[in-house]
């Protein structure tokens, strides 16, 4: 069974587990639903109705985090985190940060781990200014620029411009490797209110 991944290519916690799995080498399938389009059976995958949503031989798991952690755990090779300790700790809350508080802004104030967030600011025309944040300017451009990254982008410009119905054939036509079945509904529902 090979490793599915339900959620679509525009969202940055999505953008977060595709590059683990582009980065580890390892081959998936994607199911491109927006979350509000996920049906009966998404809901019970993902009780919070959010994506993405991993699908393997042995687990289904729904947050970001824990599916890079796993992936990490059972694939340990390539590392996705640096050897030493202190490395990794500031890497994790690099990771929490961009998860939680740039999550705050960017999803719910601006479009809908920091690269993977950025590259939503860019949808939204936003850039980071070089002049003012020389080192985060050039840390974006070279984490977007690695191979993970880079190969899914192909699959994400287009996304913007084609209404959610359309989504799933031209990003056959674009050669993603979207899976032959989808927990897609033909309407949206409402998600699981955060916090409150
Ligand atoms: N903590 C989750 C957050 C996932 C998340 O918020 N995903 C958004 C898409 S960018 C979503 O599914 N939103 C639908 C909703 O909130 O109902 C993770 O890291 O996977």
């Amino acid at each position: 069974m090979p490793i599915r991944v339900v959620g679509g290519y525009l969202s940055p916690y999505v953008r977060k587990v595709l590059a683990c799995l582009e980065y580890k080498g390892l081959a998936y399938e994607i199911d491109p639903i927006v979350a509000f389009y996920g049906d009966e059976r998404f809901g019970s995958l993902s009780p919070l109705r959010r994506v993405p949503v991993l699908v393997d031989d042995r687990v289904t798991l729904a947050d970001s985090t824990v599916i890079c952690e796993y992936l990490e755990d059972r694939y340990p090779t390539p590392a996705l985190h640096p050897e030493d300790v202190v490395d990794r700790a500031r890497a994790r809350w690099l990771e929490e940060y961009a998860d939680s508080r740039m999550g705050d802004v960017f999803v719910w104030g601006l479009f809908d781990a920091i690269a993977c967030f950025l590259r939503n600011a860019a949808f939204a025309r936003y850039k980071v200014d070089p002049l003012r944040w020389p080192r985060t300017a050039t840390f974006v451009d070279r984490v977007l620029a690695l191979d993970c990254l880079a190969r899914l982008q192909p699959y994400e410009a287009p996304m913007l411009r084609t209404p959610i119905p359309a989504q799933r054939e031209a990003l056959v036509a674009a050669g993603a490797p979207v899976s032959a079945d989808t927990l897609a509904g033909a309407m949206p529902r409402r998600g699981v209110p955060r916090g409150g």
